[in-house]
């Protein structure tokens, strides 16, 4: 019977020569495709010896490291489910996910491990584990005694590999079941449609915990047996460097302003480069002209999400047609989109509406969440976006905004509801409103607007500070204003357009 287990296709993947170097890191650390078996299957053989239930999850709150990346690959090859957390979730965060998700296995940093492992202990994990980026924590320990020898374990493509948590417009974020089918079908696509080759050698500048860095990006290089180059954060300098060994960059439009600022970015240090990869935000059209000037590259931008992987791609052969700023391309092979009315009926092309999708990259549903599964797919069985958009006579796919109350702040997503909760929550506060506005860095960030209830004093610096102590960082409002009273709509409603409009010069003067 064939297996499906996704390790199982990219180890097929790995090159003949396993002496070969795999991985590079910043730290000067070179890790060859052979270091990368063996340490897999050690890790694997460790979860193996753990005695875990069939389906059972492993979370993972450790700083960017190839071993964190190690321990990604050890779940899939082991047949466990791999349940990657943003270092910057703080405890209330780490501490829904953890009871949500019921993880058997928890890896966080040593300096965490107090807080961690209380959450999880009490959440019944029973095995907690540390792991730090310089190569140290009790999972290398322990499974430095572990067999180097592991066959990766039977799995049907339907079997789950992954849950990425992504947020609803209520603000509870929800876990996204991703199978060995849907990641392996997305990485082949992806492998044929953007060109892989022998000798390319990708720049890994990313997090490993959301699905650029840790699909996209790492399925990229290792089905086509691509060396990276591992940059344990990004840093605009190092990639410049970096350029010249590399052919291939993926990056959050952050990225790609951050390295634009660098006087060192010319066509010359872009020689040996085949393809930049944009995506995960709006990547603004003077960014991707910009770019062009500068390099002599044409940005490709592409489009995805949690529950979907990649959706839609810009070409990247010319014979496919030219790379469109301010589009996201066309559905990539086998994924099939639609621009739908209200009524989830298909729009005249041209029209702007809900983007729905269908597709073997299609998630499996959200984890123990049956109901809100069954919402956020049509009738007919497309899953709704909650992006808003139009498909041209050409067939090039815009997304012009988005139907769900979303803040997209330097490619992380900040949904205003989770904010706007914990700040009604503080003393004083009567309501608050979060709204995305224009940003130069991160391309939009929220600002809070406040209303004390009557008689009491509300500080907006405070109410900053107060976040801060209980939120992931990018998900703090970069000002916080306290007003009389906010627009409404006949219906009572807070209109956040108008706020939008309001506070729009507030960091982009244009
Ligand atoms: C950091 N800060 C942010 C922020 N990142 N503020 C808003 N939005 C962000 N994204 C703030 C911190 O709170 C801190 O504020 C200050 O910036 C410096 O923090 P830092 O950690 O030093 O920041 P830096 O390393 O510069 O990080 C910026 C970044 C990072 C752009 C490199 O945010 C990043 O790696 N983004 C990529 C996210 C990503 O991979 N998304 C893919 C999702 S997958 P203070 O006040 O404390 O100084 C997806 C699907 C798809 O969406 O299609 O791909
Ligand atoms: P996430 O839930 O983190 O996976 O974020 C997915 C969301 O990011 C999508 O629903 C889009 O709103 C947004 N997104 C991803 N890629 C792009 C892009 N190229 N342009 C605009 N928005 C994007």
């Amino acid at each position: 019977m064939k297996n499906n287990n996704l390790f199982a296709a990219l180890r097929a993947a790995f090159p003949q020569d396993l002496t070969a170097v795999a991985v590079e890191t910043d730290q000067g650390l070179l890790y060859s495709w052979q270091d990368l078996e063996r340490s897999t299957a050690m890790m694997a053989n460790l979860l193996k010896s753990l005695d875990l239930p069939t389906g059972a999850r492993v979370a993972m709150q450790v700083e960017k490291s190839v071993e964190a990346m190690v321990l990604y690959l050890a779940t899939l090859r082991a047949g466990y489910v791999f349940l990657p957390l943003n270092t910057a979730y703080q405890s209330a965060e780490i501490a829904y996910f953890i009871e949500n998700a019921q993880p058997s296995v928890v890896v966080c940093s040593s300096k965490n491990f107090g807080w961690v492992s209380k959450i999880a202990f009490k959440a019944g994990t029973q095995n907690v584990f540390t792991l730090d980026d310089d190569r140290t924590g009790s999972l290398l320990d322990r499974a430095a005694h572990c067999s180097d020898q592991h066959e990766a374990v039977q799995q049907n493509a339907d079997d789950l590999a992954a849950i990425l948590y992504t947020s609803g417009t209520t603000g509870r974020s929800k876990g996204a079941m991703l199978t060995h089918g849907n990641l392996l079908s997305n990485a082949l696509t992806l492998k044929d449609y953007w060109g892989w080759q022998p000798g390319d050698v990708l720049i890994h500048a990313l997090p490993i915990f959301h699905v650029h860095g840790l699909f996209v990006a790492l399925h990229g290089a290792l089905i086509n047996g691509s060396k990276m180059i591992w940059l344990s954060k990004f840093d605009p300098k190092l990639v410049l460097q970096k350029l010249p060994e590399a052919t291939v960059f993926m990056g959050v439009p952050t990225l790609y302003v951050r390295l634009l600022a660098e006087p060192g970015l010319t066509k010359e240090a872009c020689l040996n480069m085949r393809l930049f990869i944009a995506g995960s935000a709006p990547l603004l059209i003077e960014t991707f002209t910009d770019w062009q000037q500068r390099t002599g590259h044409t940005i490709l931008e592409r489009y995805g999400m949690s529950e979907t992987i990649m959706l839609t791609s810009n070409p990247y052969r010319a014979e496919d047609g030219e790379r469109r700023g301010g589009t996201v391309g066309f559905p990539l092979p086998g994924v099939s989109v639609r621009v739908c009315g209200d009524d989830d009926k298909r729009l005249p092309m041209g029209e702007i509406g809900a983007i729905q999708v269908k597709g073997p990259n299609v998630f499996k549903g959200y984890w123990q969440m049956p109901e809100k599964t069954k919402e956020e797919f049509t009738s007919d069985g497309w899953f709704k976006t909650g992006d808003v958009g139009k498909i041209d006579e050409r067939g090039y796919i815009t997304i012009v905004g988005r139907s769900k109350d979303l803040i997209i702040s330097g490619g992380y997503n900040v949904y205003p509801a989770e904010i706007e909760a914990v700040i009604n929550d503080m003393p004083g506060v009567a309501e608050s409103a979060l709204v995305g506005v224009p940003h130069p860095d991160f391309g939009e960030v929220g600002v809070a607007v406040v209303i004390a209830k009557s008689g009491a004093k509300v500080n907006g610096d405070a109410v900053v500070a107060s976040l801060k102590a209980q939120l992931a960082n990018f998900k703090i409002p970069k000002q916080c204003f306290v007003v009389p009273e906010l627009p409404r709509n006949t219906m009572g409603k807070v209109q956040k357009n108008v706020l939008r409009e309001q506070y729009k010069s507030l960091f982009n003067s244009k």
